[in-house]
């Protein structure tokens, strides 16, 4: 039996009133943070979670309705991932299951909507706070540093509105855009940024090659200008690795090493 709220509010007023109020406190907290995530890819996910589990204030900031990023469709929608031994551990962390393949010893296969959801789930589980919906349009950049996002919802921006975003002000921003390296890209384009790579610029995603881009995806997991860093497909598409398809393991370990260099940072 539903009841009355203080002051005879109906159920309608006490619903959308909470849902106001509480998303607003949510909101309010998440415009100062240690660590700015800008996409909610897999990599970005695991980062969130371990950045959390260590203390720093952390959100993320995803545009589409549904965090994952590119997890949920498996490969050409078959809705399966494969991921290799050295990853399993952050599954494990996860608690999101993954078996052997019997012929190929190495190689995993887990459902790709538990792989997504299980991540989303940990990631706010540490303590993470995730803002779906919410394109990330610009940056704050002060003092040649980052220092934040702008933000807007997904919503105005594809609607063309012309209505002014919100700022939220972060020690560390994580370019976790995926393929395209957004916020990278914002950063050389508008503020004229020179990036830590060989050019400057963006070298660009080279064609597909499994263990070499598995392998440059980690590496190339760093900061790319203070206060700037990038993880998964961002970081490979900077340097100029190549593609890997629908193996994960690369995104999730570039996620667990981007937390670790802010976290040894911090220290
Ligand atoms: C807010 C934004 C903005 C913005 C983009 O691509 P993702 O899944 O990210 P990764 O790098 O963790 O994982 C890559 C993987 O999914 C993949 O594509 C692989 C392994 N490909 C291999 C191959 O050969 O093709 O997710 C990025 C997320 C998405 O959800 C976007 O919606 C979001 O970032 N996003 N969110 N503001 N400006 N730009």
């Amino acid at each position: 039996m539903l009841r009355k709220g203080f002051f005879g509010m109906s159920a309608e007023n006490i619903i959308s009133t909470a849902i106001i109020s509480k998303f607003s406190e949510k909101l309010i907290d998440g415009l100062k943070l240690d660590v700015a995530l800008v996409g909610g890819g897999p990599s970005a996910l695991v980062a969130a979670r371990y950045l959390a589990e260590a203390g720093l204030k952390t959100a993320v900031f995803e545009r589409k309705l549904a965090p994952g990023g590119g997890t949920w469709g498996g490969g050409m929608l078959f809705n399966e991932v494969v991921v290799q031994d050295e990853a399993l551990h952050i599954l494990d962390d996860f608690n999101i299951t993954h078996k052997e393949l019997e012929n190929a010893p190495g190689y995993h296969t887990l459902d790709s909507v538990e792989m997504a959801s299980g991540l989303i789930f940990g990631a706010l589980k540490a303590g993470a706070k995730i803002f779906n919906s919410v394109s990330v349009e610009d940056l704050v950049f002060k003092n040649g540093k980052v220092n934040g996002l702008v933000i807007n919802w997904t919503c105005v921006e594809r609607l063309g509105l012309h209505v002014d975003p919100l700022t939220v002000i972060a020690e560390n921003v994580i370019d976790g855009t995926g393929h395209p390296s957004e916020i990278l890209n914002l950063a050389v384009k508008k503020a004229k940024i020179q990036l830590d790579t060989p050019t400057g610029d963006i070298i660009g995603e080279k064609p597909m090659w499994v263990e070499n881009g598995e392998a440059s995806t980690v590496e190339n997991t760093r900061c790319y200008f203070p206060g700037l860093y990038a993880c998964g497909m961002s970081a490979n598409n900077v340097m100029g690795g190549y593609r890997m398809g629908p193996i994960f393991g690369g995104m999730l370990m570039s996620g667990r090493k981007v937390a670790k260099l802010i976290i040894e940072k911090g220290r």
